[in-house]
């Protein structure tokens, strides 16, 4: 077949993209979302590309396909695709497929405000209010995180030796936070962080190569995103963020698997409780509030249950063509 019609709703968690596609669905193999996962990259990529870069996408793009659930007792599994490959776990993602399910009804929870989805991270529990037919937030459980590397370093040819910690959070990532040679969000313009990200990314996967694996699934590996933590906007936030993602992202929401890994940072220095409302801005200042449920062992690491709650809007119905004989349906990035 030479063109494809994707059906797809496009909507915006607290200011980033989640497109669903609905229709065009591949048969994937496996018997986990992991698995699912790794069959859509070897074998279905082209959708992805299609669909999230331009001439159809653009560079933050980001969303997702609903699929039945591997355990009967859950509600449904997500594949995560976004400019930035399929994530084990996004948690802007989740919320704007969560609303968009709900509010147009593509699912019939098994519980009332509760649902179990399957990720390729995990499986998370999600808590959601409504108003009318409207979600007025979504809230997850996300899979569990940890601390996985403190006080490292590479040098960047931009800004010199930039120290980090890796934090896993459904994603790992280097958090980069106020030193010598990074002295703050205000400092810098979004483009320069992005293309600084690019650099130390590239440099902290040579030199640490190997050293960031999941403990419980080898497909979830390196550094992918880069979290560099800012001046609050809000002084009732507990902090800011602007998290680098693909090859030319800031994530315009508060990101929620950043948010995780930043709460696991925080909790292992004794700088953040359990409980304790932690109030993560994005760039733009649009907010998640999020918490640590409990602490968790995840393998030999100590780590957190975290939990992060934020809200959706729906503004598009999306009829998207990919003709095989447009010389631009596998999508391009200009970088
Ligand atoms: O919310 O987890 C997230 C996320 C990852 C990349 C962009 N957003």
């Amino acid at each position: 077949m030479s063109k494809y019609i994707f059906d797809c709703i496009d909507a915006h968690t607290c200011g980033n993209p989640v497109r669903l596609i609905l229709s065009e669905k591949p048969d994937l193999k496996g018997t986990s979302m992991s698995q699912k996962r790794l069959d859509f990259i070897n074998n279905f990529d082209w959708i992805r590309r299609s669909l999230m870069f331009e001439p159809r996408g653009h560079d933050m793009m980001s969303g997702g396909m609903i699929f039945p659930p591997h355990n009967p007792d859950n509600d449904f599994s997500i594949l995560f695709l976004e400019t930035s490959g399929c994530l084990p776990m996004c948690g802007h993602g989740t919320i704007g497929i969560v609303t968009i399910a709900l509010e147009e009804n593509l699912v019939k929870p098994k519980v009332e405000g509760l649902l179990n989805i399957e990720v390729p991270a995990g499986t998370i529990v999600v808590n959601y209010e409504k108003n009318g037919k409207k979600v007025s937030w979504v809230e997850i459980v996300n899979v569990d995180s940890y601390l996985a590397a403190e006080n490292i370093s590479v040098m960047s040819e931009n800004l010199g030796k930039i120290n980090f910690d890796v934090s896993y959070g459904g994603n790992f990532y280097a958090i980069v936070e106020r030193q010598e040679n990074y002295t703050g969000l205000n400092d810098y313009k979004a483009e320069q962080l992005i293309s600084y990200s690019r650099e130390i990314r590239e440099k902290i996967n040579k030199k640490y190569k190997d050293r960031f694996i999941h403990p419980l699934d080898s497909s979830i590996r390196d550094v992918s995103h880069i979290l560099w933590v800012g001046e609050v906007i809000d002084q009732n936030s507990s902090s800011r963020n602007a998290v680098f993602y693909g090859d030319k992202a800031i994530d315009r929401s508060p990101c929620g698997t950043g948010s995780s890994a930043r709460m696991a940072q925080l909790f292992s220095r004794n700088k953040l409780a359990v409980d304790e409302t932690f109030i993560h801005e994005s760039y733009i200042g649009s907010k998640f509030i999020c918490r640590v449920a409990r602490e968790t062992m995840i393998h030999d690491n100590k780590g957190i249950s975290p939990i992060i709650r934020g809200w959706a809007k729906i503004y598009g119905y999306n009829k998207i063509i990919v003709d095989k004989t447009d010389p631009f349906h596998n999508g391009f990035q200009v970088i």
